[in-house]
């Protein structure tokens, strides 16, 4: 077949590509080039710089191109240094140090009216104009109540440098070169007055900037260039009044009306904050005209219903009809759901721009947990850029909208940012704006944060901060517009800090006057934003009393008709359903269970692709027997391990055409090593990874493995937004330990557990948890199994319809929990993920000794779609929900004592003892499938033992594991056949225990031998009575 490279010499030759798209991080070590690592991320260097190399050449530097540490000590030294050897004789310096000293001196023929302007004169000059582009924003009105009590720092203060009054008229020479920003101008020479006025109009007005500490001397430049240019705010001409007049009528007319409307509901309305609706909306028209077809947002409750209106364009009368409590009509075929409160919910729509395009906005849904959101915004942009085929990721953009408190407070807000320039996470910049209403409920901020302001986190990744001024909606606009510009231009994250206040409490309904007495009596007379722009438009006669009445009789009655209109309407739930998802089932539409097997040549040849490693590669000499294990595995069919299971589930289904991505910590390796997914040559380090080589000319993302940060709640997050976005793509998420999945537990209670019963949106993500009792102690044994369980929502005293063609049980659960205990079983579950017509998360209790258990094997057989195999069920080969008692008993056994329900790695070890005392009359069972239980199955053994005694057996601690998950659903299956209940079930495992796991390796090895002796012993086991 054509699409193989199984064994052909592109193959051999290749070596992982490079997936990083020419970015130079230096950590591409898997490209065959070397790229050149960027001096800010190369901190831990250990090359020493020769003296020859590391001497400076005296070159001119505009201002506003040097580096942040020019005028430190030793440059000022340097440059005393450098004026006495140009004093003793002018040709020994540059030229262009020759004319800077002339100038300092009054020599200058081009600058006669400067004399006696001292070194340390320009010196300090030059740190004026530093100590305002550091510092400038402390002095920025930025607070619309005027409120805020900042010190200006007294590097902004020219007595400070010892200038006094009688310097202020005096010209100053600052610089001849050329420059970026306002010093350039050709205007060399400047009295300190007017160098002072421009510092303060560029850097203390509505808008304060804060990017001196981004170490890359362009960014900043680029920066300067647009801050410090005379001209460089908008043009803003009478069509762009009218706009901003336009959309902020839109933003404050909006929140008026639903407070007229509906007095009482809480709607986390945006009063106090309103500019940023024009804001945002300037800010996609401008990436609209730099190329942002699609944008991915974040928000959560504040202003979310405006946004929606306003922004993303849900129609005004299906707000309002959400708003009166309508409810969606139940549509055949299609989702009920619980449905969520509407500042919750999310959305799609395409917006035209003001530049005659078109942008698609998604606005994910989220839950009240604020920030969670953040990475699942980022994951599922991220899915978009991979399958839009957008390379440069200058299409897709995330933007997302933070409080003040939460971007402070909450840890995912890093954890998402730390995301943003890893090569198989980011997106090229994400735009952040911070909707600062200065509280947080009913907490200050000096309260809710130790940092100045509650953006400080993003300056740990070098973003660029703009505070603005939210009164001042010229300025919110300008500095929305320099974010989307920022981002398009360097692809990296921005934030703009929009400081605004609250004009009523948290909600609609709460009195803010209990907590901040006097931000609210000054909010009490502050007028709305509107409201100063309109006056401001009046005062300077560009517009009339009646342009203003115009557009507000126009708004107003726009939102009348809607209201009207919105009586009318007919909510759909189809509304709330996504592009790539047509044709796929809802839990109410039966979607046919489809065998996993794989045609034998078809595993053979994929088999073969991926056990090749290039020549000339030289893998560790454990990796190369590994990967020879691996090649005569596939050759003989035989002892199939699970890192070759896995990657052969991979390879199968990357040549059906899906997409498959990985990741998590130290996933290429494996956190036990198993897995070596990226090999590494021990000789050049260079990388390679087979299972990019499945298919000739494969994309080099549609296999992505990737090791993450060492973060849970941020990369689960990620991974659940980017598995959202196109079906077709096995996404995975692997916990290096089980137990460490609890730093991601909002994902997982409130996306991934209950995402698609609030939302209507579907999820196939994978969550692999490592999970088993072998002596690690309380924090390596357990994936916690037992919240999984208890988090699905199957009704454990109601059977549903069993019978394989109507069986819509995983349809109709939450999610899927497997403990799985042979490689061909964790092959079809993956593959299972892929092949039905619905998405439901998995998550796996993956195995860590059963890794290399010598038992723990599969043969070829098991894996392929050919009648006979021992694969091959009744139905075909599927996924096993139970493996039955490996002894072939026939359909009755009425000799049988005792029947051990078990799931798990703890099988091998029943198996081994039962072994070790002949037990011949014991039966085992695995449910390899706890969630949704395999009710049909499980009864089909009970009824295969009569005269058994049934045993649930775990080697977790009774108020843990799978017991009490499993319990109340085999009394239902005993009780629908008669066969006792509750008092019929025993219990074998570890006591009810605190601590997950003893940390004692001899305690451990007793409590396993207890347990499972115990489960296999002749005596009965009556217990728990
Ligand atoms: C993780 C989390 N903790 C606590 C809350 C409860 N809560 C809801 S809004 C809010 C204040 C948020 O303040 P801020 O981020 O400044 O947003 P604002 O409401 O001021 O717009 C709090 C504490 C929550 N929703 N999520
Ligand atoms: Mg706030």
């Amino acid at each position: 077949m054509a699409w193989f490279r199984a064994a052909s010499s592109i193959a051999k030759h290749a070596v992982r590509r490079n997936i990083y798209r020419g970015r130079s991080y230096y950590h591409v070590a898997r490209t065959t080039a070397v790229p050149i690592p960027p001096a800010s991320r190369n901190f831990h260097t250990t090359t020493f710089k020769s003296k020859a190399e590391s001497a400076p050449v005296p070159r001119a530097v505009p201002l506003s191109k040097l580096t942040d540490n020019f005028l430190d000590g030793t440059s000022s030294v340097y440059l005393e240094e450098l004026q006495r050897a140009w004093e003793a004789d002018p040709n020994s310096v540059d030229e262009s140090w020759d004319n800077f000293f002339r100038n300092f001196v009054g020599q200058a023929s081009t600058t006669p009216g400067i004399s006696g302007q001292t070194i340390q004169e320009s010196m300090k000059l030059l740190l004026l104009v530093r100590g305002y582009q550091v510092n400038g924003h402390m002095k920025a009105k930025l607070d619309p109540l005027g409120l805020e009590e900042r010190k200006v720092p007294d590097e902004l203060d020219p007595a400070f440098y010892g200038f006094t009054e009688a310097d202020l008229d005096r010209e100053f020479f600052l610089g001849v070169w050329r420059m970026s920003g306002f010093l350039s101008e050709n205007r060399p020479v400047q009295t300190l007055r007017s160098i002072l006025t421009r510092l303060e109009q560029a850097y203390c007005g509505s808008i304060g900037y804060e990017y001196m500490h981004i170490p890359d001397r362009d960014k900043c430049n680029w920066l300067r260039d647009k801050i410090e240019t005379i001209n460089c705010s908008p043009d803003w001409n009478i069509f762009s009044h009218e706009v901003l007049s336009d959309r902020l009528s839109w933003s404050t007319l909006f929140e008026n009306f639903l407070a007229t409307k509906w007095k009482s509901a809480k709607r986390f309305g945006l009063e106090g904050g309103e500019t940023l609706i024009p804001g945002m909306k300037e800010m996609f028209d401008r990436a609209a005209d730099l190329g942002v077809e699609s944008i991915v947002m974040g928000m959560a409750h504040r202003g979310r219903l405006n946004v929606l209106g306003n922004v993303v364009r849900k129609p005004l009368r299906q707000i309002f009809c959400e708003f009166s409590g309508g409810q969606p009509q139940d549509e055949v075929g299609l989702y009920t759901g619980t449905g969520d409160v509407k500042y919750h919910l999310g959305t799609s729509y395409d917006r035209p721009t003001r530049g005659g395009r078109r942008l698609h906005l998604s606005l994910v849904a989220n839950p009240s947990h604020l920030e969670a959101v953040n990475p699942v915004v980022v994951g599922k942009t991220r899915a978009k850029q991979y399958f839009s085929n957008d390379v440069d990721r200058k299409k897709n953009m995330g933007v997302l909208i933070h409080g003040d408190g939460s971007f402070a407070g909450q840890g995912v807000v890093y954890e998402t940012l730390h995301l943003s320039a890893l090569p198989n996470y980011t997106t090229g910049g994400t735009i952040h704006i911070v909707l600062n209403n200065q509280v947080a409920f009913t907490t200050d901020p000096k309260a809710g944060r130790s940092s100045q302001y509650s953006t400080d986190v993003a300056k740990a990744l070098n973003a660029p901060i703009f505070h603005v001024n939210g009164d001042d909606v010229e300025a919110v606009v300008h500095a929305c517009e320099l974010a989307a510009e920022w981002r398009q231009t360097f692809h990296s994250d921005v934030v703009v800090d929009l400081v605004c206040y609250r004009r009523f409490g948290h909600n609609e309904i709460d009195e803010p006057s209990f907590t901040q007495p006097k931000m609210y009596k000054v909010i009490q007379n502050h007028p709305s934003a509107l409201e100063i722009y309109q006056k401001k438009l009046l005062e300077s006669g560009e517009v009339t009393q009646q342009d203003i009445d115009k557009i507000h009789k126009k708004v107003m009655s726009i939102l009348n008709e809607e209201f009207l209109a919105s009586k009318d309407y007919v909510p759909k739930r189809r509304d709330w359903l996504s592009a790539y998802w047509s044709g796929f089932k809802s839990p109410e539409q039966l979607s046919r269970i489809r065998n996993t097997g794989v045609k034998p040549e078809i595993l053979k040849n994929v088999g073969k692709a991926i056990t090749i490693l290039p020549e000339n590669f030289t893998p560790h000499k454990a990796v190369k027997r590994i990967y020879e294990q691996r090649a005569k595995m596939i050759e003989s069919g035989e002892d199939i391990d699970w890192g070759f299971a896995e990657a052969l589930a991979f390879a199968t289904l990357l040549v059906e055409g899906n997409h498959v991505r990985l990741s998590g910590q130290d996933v290429e390796r494996g956190t036990f090593s198993h897995r070596h997914a990226v090999v590494h040559d021990q000789a050049t380090g260079e990388q390679y990874c087979p299972l990019d080589h499945v298919i000739s000319n494969q994309n080099e993302e549609m296999f992505t493995v990737s090791n993450s940060s060492l973060s849970e709640f941020g990369v689960l997050g990620f991974e659940l937004g980017y598995s959202m976005e196109n079906p077709n793509s096995l996404v995975i998420w692997e916990a290096q330990f089980g137990d460490f999945a609890n730093g991601a537990q909002v994902i997982f209670d409130n996306f991934l557990s209950s995402g698609e019963s609030k939302w209507l949106r579907q999820t196939g993500l994978v969550v692999l948890l490592p999970h088993g009792y072998d002596g690690q102690g309380p924090e390596h044994s357990s994936g916690r199994l037992e919240r999984y369980l208890q988090m699905a929502d199957d009704n454990p005293y109601v059977i549903p319809v069993m019978e394989p063609t109507l069986r819509k049980q995983i349809q109709e659960c939450n999610w899927q929990v497997v403990n799985v205990t042979t490689p061909a079983n964790f092959f079809h579950v993956l593959r299972r993920q892929i092949h039905r017509e619905f998405r439901k998360p998995l998550i796996v209790m993956s195995p860590k000794n059963l890794l290399r258990h010598k038992d723990c094997r599969s043969h070829l057989s098991e894996f392929d779609d050919v009648q006979g195999h021992p694969g091959f069920d009744k139905q075909g080969t599927r996924f096993k929900r139970l493996i039955k008692d490996q002894n072939n008993h026939s359909d009755l056994e009425e000799g049988i004592r005792r029947l051990v329900l078990c799931s798990g790695k703890v099988y091998y070890e029943l198996d081994e003892q039962r072994r070790k005392q002949d037990a011949k009359d014991v039966a085992i069972c695995r449910v390899e499938q706890l969630c949704p239980f395999p009710y049909d199955l499980v009864q089909r053994e009970l009824k295969r033992y009569p005269n058994a005694e049934i045993v649930w057996c775990q080697e977790e601690p009774m108020n843990m594991g799978a017991y009490t998950y499993v319990l109340p659903r085999l009394i239902t299956s005993l009780k629908a056949l008669g066969r006792g209940g509750y008092e019929d079930i025993n219990y074998v495992g570890r006591a009810p225990s605190a601590a997950v796991a003893t940390g004692f390796l001899s305690v451990h090895l007793k409590e396993q031998a207890e347990l499972v002796q115990k489960a296999i012993q002749p005596e009965p086991i009556n217990y728990p009575y």
